[in-house]
Order: structure tokens, then C-alpha cells, then sequence
């Protein structure tokens, strides 16, 4: 149904189980026209607006070079409605309790676009801390 791209894992239907899926909004964009099927799934899109992993790679390989790895999102919430979804976008920290609230005991699938920051990409270190660990790794070689 919905792939999280970046570690492979699928979320399926578990009988009385609550499924939840989260998915970076390219992982979430690899599988969305599969959004018909997955109705009765909730799925929160973690927004960083990039394909993350892979700008990590660019920033620690080619820190002075970064290509191809910003998102042109759609309007989740939109597309989302469109299925019949409930929809919301959660922009701060501060709303996602009642947001997931809602979108646990909605009545239908939902959907929430939460927008997050792309330097916040690992819990350890920034994409700034990465592409500065690797200036200062290729000065040193140099
Ligand atoms: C089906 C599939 N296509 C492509 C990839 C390669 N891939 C790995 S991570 C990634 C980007 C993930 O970006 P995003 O979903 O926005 O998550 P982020 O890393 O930004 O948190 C891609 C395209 C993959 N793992 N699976």
C-alpha cells in the first residue's frame, strides 16, 4: 500500500489493529495513486521538502554540489480530500496532538501534511552540520 521508501517498510491491513503509516512526502509521492486502496489506513506525510536521504548523501560526498533532490510538492491536503480522505496540515508542533487526535477517530483514511524542517533530518546532525563535517574533511585532505 504505502511505502516508506527510504527503509523499505509496507504497511498492510492487521485486523482491529489502528494502522498507521509515515512517509517522507517522496516516499509518500512513490505510492500515492495507491491512495483508493489504502482508504481506511492513516498516514501522516512528514514534509521536509527535499528527498532527504539523498541530499544527505550529496552533502557528505559533495558538499559544494547539490543537484536534484528539492520536492515540487502537490497540496496534500487537497489531494487527500480528493480521495475522500480526512485532510489537515499540521505546521506546528504545538497542533499535532489534536490533529492526530482527529485523524484517528475520523471516519474515514486520513491524511496529515506536517511540515518539518529539512535540517532536521537525522536526530544526530543537521544537513548544515553534514555539508560542514565534509568542507572540513576534504580541506584537511587537501
Ligand atoms: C521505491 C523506491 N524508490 C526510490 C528509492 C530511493 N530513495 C531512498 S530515500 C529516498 C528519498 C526519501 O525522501 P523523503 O521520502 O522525502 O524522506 P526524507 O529522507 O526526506 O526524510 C529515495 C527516493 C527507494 N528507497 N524506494
Amino acid at each position: 500500500m504505502i511505502r516508506y521508501g527510504g527503509r523499505d517498510r509496507r504497511v498492510g491491513r492487521i485486523p482491529h489493529a489502528h494502522g498507521v503509516c509515515f512517509a517522507g512526502d517522496s516516499d509518500f509521492q512513490i505510492n500515492c495513486q495507491e491512495l483508493g486502496t489504502a482508504m481506511q489506513a492513516d498516514a501522516l506525510i512528514v514534509k521536509n521538502g527535499i528527498y532527504g536521504t539523498i541530499r544527505a548523501h550529496q552533502k557528505r560526498h559533495y558538499p559544494a554540489r547539490v543537484s536534484g533532490t528539492s520536492l515540487e510538492n502537490p497540496d496534500f491536503v487537497m489531494l487527500a480530500k480528493a480521495y475522500g480522505f480526512h485532510a489537515e496540515r499540521v505546521d506546528s508542533t504545538g497542533d499535532f496532538a489534536a490533529a492526530f487526535g482527529r485523524a484517528l477517530t475520523s471516519t474515514t483514511g486520513a491524511i496529515l501534511d506536517i511540515a518539518i524542517s529539512p535540517e532536521a533530518l537525522t536526530p544526530r546532525q543537521t544537513l548544515s552540520q553534514m555539508r560542514e563535517a565534509a568542507l572540513a574533511s576534504q580541506k584537511a585532505k587537501a
